[in-house]
């Protein structure tokens, strides 16, 4: 089903990846806007104005508990990189990607060994003080959001991991990014409903200047501008690649 992908994929030596939610749910992280999504939960268990609440600058500056409990479940989870995230890093090692562009923050390209990675939505990693801009790493907060409470700086800020809420401009890097795209001659995007601007606006553009290849369980607004589409499961996706590559390469 996916021999054209494949075919694609073989040829091309500077593939640029654009990874959404939806590569990590097989992780058991949940999406956004799938049917039992994040904001479904959210809906259900959380009292908010609205579920895109939990990631809105305004409201957490008001309001951060919601956020830091659905931080401790991320947190607490230990995934583990799907064989989509694998594929991805076996590419790498393979001498084929670019660069890897990633909205998700739960940090699973690192841990499947990609080293080429953007995360444009940022991740736990590093954290600030909202008051006085301290820097903090993980390990300076972790711990007090696995204990439920909210992390403090000592001048009494909260500690706001760098994610990139609604309301706040993506990193220096990924504006470096659109000035600056890398060489590209396949645009592989997977697992996002192309929902986020401007994040989804880069993706885009790009797919519409080489071949490009979306996979995503859901149809996105922009199917109709991709070279290829798959409607696809992508760890079918990923193990239908992987095993022709290793065979043909
Ligand atoms: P989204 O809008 O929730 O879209 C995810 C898409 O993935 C949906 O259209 C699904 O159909 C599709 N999908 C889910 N599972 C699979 C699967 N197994 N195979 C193929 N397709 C699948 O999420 P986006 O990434 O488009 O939105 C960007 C947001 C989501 C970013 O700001 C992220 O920070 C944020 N987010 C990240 C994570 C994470 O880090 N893992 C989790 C939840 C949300």
């Amino acid at each position: 089903m996916f021999d054209q992908a494949i075919d694609l994929i073989i040829k091309s030596k500077n593939i640029l990846v654009f990874t959404g939610a939806g590569i990590s749910t097989k992780s058991g992280i949940l999406d956004f806007r799938s049917e039992n999504g994040l904001y479904k939960f959210i809906s259900k268990n959380y009292d908010l104005p609205y579920p895109e609440a939990i990631f809105d600058i305004s409201y957490f500056k008001k309001n951060p508990k919601p956020f830091f409990s659905i931080a401790e479940k991320m947190l607490e989870q230990h995934a583990e990189p799907t064989k989509c995230h694998k594929l991805i890093s076996w590419l790498e090692e393979n001498k084929q990607i670019s660069l890897v562009v990633t909205q998700n923050i739960d940090m699973l390209h690192h841990s499947a060994g990609s080293k080429k990675v953007l995360e444009c939505h940022g991740s736990f990693m590093t954290a600030h003080c909202l008051e006085c801009k301290s820097a903090f790493s993980l390990n300076d907060y972790k711990q007090s959001v696995l204990d439920g409470l909210i992390p403090y700086c000592d001048c009494g800020g909260i500690i706001k991991p760098d994610i990139t809420f609604f309301g706040e401009r993506l990193p220096a890097s990924f504006y470096g990014l659109l000035n600056d795209p890398p060489e590209t001659d396949l645009v592989l995007i997977l697992g996002t409903s192309l929902n986020v601007q401007p994040a989804a606006g880069f993706a885009v553009e790009m797919a519409g200047k080489v071949p490009s290849i979306l996979v995503n369980m859901q149809s996105t607004p922009y199917d109709d501008t991709m070279t290829l589409v798959y409607n696809e499961d992508l760890e079918e996706f990923a193990e239908h690649v992987q095993n022709k590559l290793v065979t043909k390469t």
